[in-house]
């Protein structure tokens, strides 16, 4: 069955009616069914299904083991998100194994697809969060406390789940076997557009981190407290929204954003008295990320003073730019008929895992651009190029 087939079979799944698009987040509802669905598929076709300590998925074909070849991403999505981003990378790993079987290949070592547990951050704010704890990247005790917007804890959203969260943390056994990891994904910009390729492989992931802006004023009636009498948290937040545009512009290709702003309480009424904001912002090159966090703190705090509101910056999380590992990519562009290679400004597992295995990535042409979406795309021989790409990287790599 081939990658698109699998993806039409998950098309109504987490569908987000008020925001449209896809809402699947880990351990919710829609992530469980997902879940269901992939261990099925993957079941089907002869693989092994487990789940790690982090409550990554993990298909076997072969008994774990070290050098394994391991691909797949995730199915989580971003609220309101498209339907590639991640389940593309999911279903063009587990149509490669079922080509490779079909086509007789008998691998000299074990193959591995893996389904990793939160890498939007969609719910828990921090990104890549089954690979981070996989690989150590985060304190699991941290990961514990991880609240969701309803103030459920990482810990009790997975015990619910059927998981057991004392059991997170580092996974050395599990990390140790994979040889090399490849993600294909849909690619969220226009390069291969602009390159008029199906396929590309993965050069950098830019730097990139998320910060809670936490600014506290005075909560007050919205018609009985004269302008000179307000702390209104709103302000200092606006300047800050419209500071990262400002100040993201003046740098090369850097990149700041603001998705998601929370005032409390909420209401036409009411000045807030709390207002959350989070900053997304990357830039290329290693510490101009942090250099453009300063200076947008550096404004946010100085409108926070002029409006009398308290400002509380806090990390959530930040990763360093991953080049991945120039042996390989050239070894796939090679075996690709040389493909281009592509930077990427969006974050991935297989970034995270660069770090400690020989990591790859293939993108998939995604002719509107577009991603986060609805509009994310990608044509169905596109997709299919994409799978074959997959499948020749595996068997290279397995042989
Ligand atoms: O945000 C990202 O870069 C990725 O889609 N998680
Ligand atoms: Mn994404
Ligand atoms: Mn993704
Ligand atoms: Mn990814």
């Amino acid at each position: 069955m081939t990658a698109s087939a699998l993806l039409a079979q998950i098309e109504g799944v987490g569908r987000d009616a008020a925001r449209g698009g896809y809402s699947r987040h880990v351990f919710d509802s829609a992530e469980a069914e997902l879940r269901e669905w992939f261990t099925d598929r993957a079941a089907r076709r002869g693989l092994d299904v487990q789940t790690d300590r982090n409550g990554n998925l993990w298909a076997w074909w072969g008994t774990p083991g070290p050098d394994a070849v391991v691909t797949g991403s995730h199915l989580d999505s971003v609220p309101g998100g498209g339907a590639f981003d991640g389940p593309l990378g999911v279903v063009s790993a587990l149509d490669a194994l079922a080509s490779l079987k079909a086509g007789g290949f008998t691998p000299a070592r074990p193959l591995a697809v893996v389904v990793f547990a939160e890498e939007e951050g969609g719910r828990f704010g921090v990104p890549c969060l089954g690979s981070r704890l996989l690989t150590g990247a985060i304190d699991p005790d941290r990961a514990r406390r991880l609240t969701d917007p309803d103030g459920v804890t990482f810990a009790d959203a997975a015990r619910r789940a059927g998981h057991d969260p004392e059991r997170f943390g580092p996974d050395p056994e599990t990390l140790g076997n994979i040889g090399h990891f490849i993600e294909l994904h849909v690619e969220q910009g226009r390069g291969l557009i602009d390159q008029n390729s199906a396929v590309a492989v993965g050069s950098t992931v830019i730097a990139h981190g998320r910060w809670r802006f936490s600014f506290r004023g005075q909560g007050n009636h919205a018609g009985a407290t004269r302008i000179g009498d307000r702390s209104d948290p709103m302000l200092p937040a606006a300047a800050t929204v419209a500071a990262a545009r400002r100040l993201a512009s003046g740098m090369p290709d850097a990149r700041a954003t603001v998705g998601r702003l929370v005032p409390n309480p909420g209401g036409t009424n009411v000045i807030a008295s709390t207002v959350d904001l989070w900053l997304d912002a990357r830039v290329p090159g290693e510490a101009l990320t942090p250099a453009l966090v300063a200076d947008i703190t550096g404004a946010a705090r100085e409108a926070a003073a002029e409006e009398g509101c308290e400002l509380t910056v806090t990390e959530e999380s930040y990763s360093g730019t991953v080049t991945f590992d120039s042996g390989l990519r050239d070894r796939m562009s090679g075996l690709l008929g040389g493909v281009p290679a592509l930077p990427t400004g969006a974050g991935h597992d297989a970034a995270i895992l660069a770090a400690h295995v020989p990591a790859g990535m293939l993108y998939v042409r995604n002719p509107t651009g577009i991603s986060h979406a609805p509009e994310e795309f990608a044509e169905p021989s596109d997709v299919d190029e994409g799978g074959r790409a997959l499948a020749a990287v595996l068997r290279d790599l397995a042989r």
